[in-house]
Order: C-alpha cells, then structure tokens, then sequence
C-alpha cells in the first residue's frame, strides 16, 4: 500500500537529457517523486544546432555547437539555463507575470525540492535530503559548493581546455577533489556523505559528475581513469551505493549518447556559458551571464 501523500505539490521542470547541473534537480525530484511525494512534469529545452565558427583562433573538426533554447525556457528564465522549475500555475497562465515562482540554480532547486516537500502537509516517510539540525544544514551547504567547485568545475577543464598539461593538472586537483569527499562518506553507519543511509544535498551535488567521470577514460585515455586507491574506496563504495538505488538507477541518460554528446566539449567545439568560460581561462562557476552568453 502506498503512502503517497493526497496533494503531492506538481512542478513543471525545464531541463535537458545531457545536462548534469538539471541532473541534480532530477536527482531530487525522484527522491521523492519514488514515495508519491512530489511529482513533476519534465520539458526538453536545451538543444544543439551548428553555427558558423565566430574565431578564427579555434580550430576544431567541424562548425562550433550552440545550444538551441526552447522559447518556454526563455519566457520563464531569460538567462535561458536548466534546471529552471516553475509552479503549474505560472506556466498555464499565458497571460500573467511569467517569472512568478521560478526556481533556478541546480543547488538551489534540490534546497526548494526538499522544502517543498517537507513543508507541505501531506509529506510522506522518504528521508529528507535536507539535514533536520540546522548546523548540519550549513554545513551541506558548504560541502556541496566546495564539491562544485574543487570537482565538477574542474571535470570541464580537463575537457575543454585542449592543452595536455592543463588537462593533467585539473585531472589531479579533481582527483584530489574526489578523496576529500570519500573522506567526508567513510566516517558512519551509512556510505553517503556524512556516513548517511540515505543520500542528501552533496551526495546530489557530486553524482551527477561521478557518473560521467568514465568520459575521460574515452577522450583522454586510460590515464584518466579514476583509481581505485586506498583514499578513494569510500568514494567508489559511495557510487556503488547511489547507484544501488532505483530513484538514482532511473535518472541516468543513455551512455553513447551523452559520450557523442559530450564529443562538442572534448574538442572545445561546444559553446556554451560553461565552455566559454574555461575555454577564456576562468572555472566552469566562474561563467559570466552577460559575456559568456551565446543566444543570438
Ligand atoms: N549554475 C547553473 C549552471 C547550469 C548550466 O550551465 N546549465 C547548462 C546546461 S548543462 C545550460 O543551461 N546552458 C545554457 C547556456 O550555456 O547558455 C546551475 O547550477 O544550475
């Protein structure tokens, strides 16, 4: 018998298949989505079109790669990036004020996910993603932007940029990233950060990118495996738990396509705020709205 609670709250969730930042929105949504406690409508909005080089400095296989933005993304977000939630009502209402209860930022959307779902009357058993004490909360928080940072950001710099020194030097901060987190998961009862029996904010914030680490393996050569050290057996432990889980198993994007997907930033062809941003020097976080921007 279900618990599903009578009056799951419903969003609408602007998102893109390959997108592993959407990744974490999704990560959460099917956290409770899986006890009937959220559910969620899913709109494709991010696509790829060719367009003519703008410079002449980039030499890639082919044309560069623009993200195509569906025109709903935009009327709800006009910084046009996924994961973007908006409420039902908003979304219907074709007439009314369109950036009404929207919800961006994928660390910010897990947070919104799980409040949504803790404040609404009708919440289910599903452990929280949020811890309930509020020094561990800030303390997630904290963890999952350090993770940001010292880990995904660097995953695009061992892509994008195209030098092989640079390329080996993010690979080892990332790796050193990596052992930082398995050191935070080895410590309890459970194997997720924290030594937690359910996954919560920086389990989601880190996966999204573990689970496509293997990418480096195809485009940068075995070299670029993630090991399997003595200081890295709670991270790989980690992942064999996440994905363990159904909630998780589900989430996952077929693997040859993002791999042909992920081709357009292997050999710096891809243009987008993230790929502008470390292709110019900075770290993925760094990206600028306004000078990494593509949209025509
Ligand atoms: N800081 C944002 C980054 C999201 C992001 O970069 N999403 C990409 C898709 S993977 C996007 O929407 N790109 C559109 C663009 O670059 O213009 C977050 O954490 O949500």
């Amino acid at each position: 018998m279900s618990i599903a609670p009578k009056r799951a709250p419903k969003l609408i969730y602007f998102s893109a298949w390959f997108c592993p930042f959407a990744h974490r929105a999704t990560l959460a949504l099917e956290h409770y989505a899986h006890g009937g406690e959220i559910s969620y409508e899913w709109k494709e909005s991010l696509g790829w079109e060719k367009r003519k080089s703008t410079s002449s400095e980039v030499k890639t296989k082919h044309e560069n790669w623009y993200h195509y933005k569906s025109p709903e993304l935009l009327r709800h977000n006009p910084l046009g990036m996924v994961p973007t939630l908006v409420t039902p009502a908003t979304y219907e209402d074709k007439d009314g004020d369109p950036s009404r209860n929207v919800v961006t930022e994928s660390l910010v959307c897990v947070q919104f996910i799980d409040e949504l779902v803790r404040g609404n009357a009708y919440a289910g058993e599903t452990a929280a993603i949020m811890p309930s004490d509020p020094y561990a909360r800030a303390k997630a928080r904290v963890d999952a932007d350090w993770v940001n940072k010292n880990v995904c950001s660097r995953y695009y710099h061992v892509l994008v940029r195209q030098e092989a020194s640079e390329q080996r030097e993010a690979f080892e901060k990332l790796v050193e990233g990596l052992e930082t987190f398995a050191a935070w998961c080895g410590s309890g009862e459970g194997k997720f950060y924290g030594g937690q029996t359910t996954p919560g904010l920086v389990d989601y914030a880190l996966f999204p990118w573990a689970w496509r680490l293997p990418v480096f393996e195809h485009y940068r050569g075995m070299d670029f495996k993630i090991p399997r050290t003595a200081a890295l057996k709670s991270y790989h432990d980690w992942m064999e738990a996440m994905l363990a889980r159904e909630q998780v198993r589900k989430t996952l994007p077929p693997w040859d396509d993002y791999l042909e997907h992920i081709g357009r930033y292997a050999d710096g062809s891809a243009r987008s705020k993230v790929a502008n941003a470390v292709r110019s020097g900075r770290a993925a976080h760094d990206y600028d709205d306004k000078e990494d921007n593509t949209d025509s």
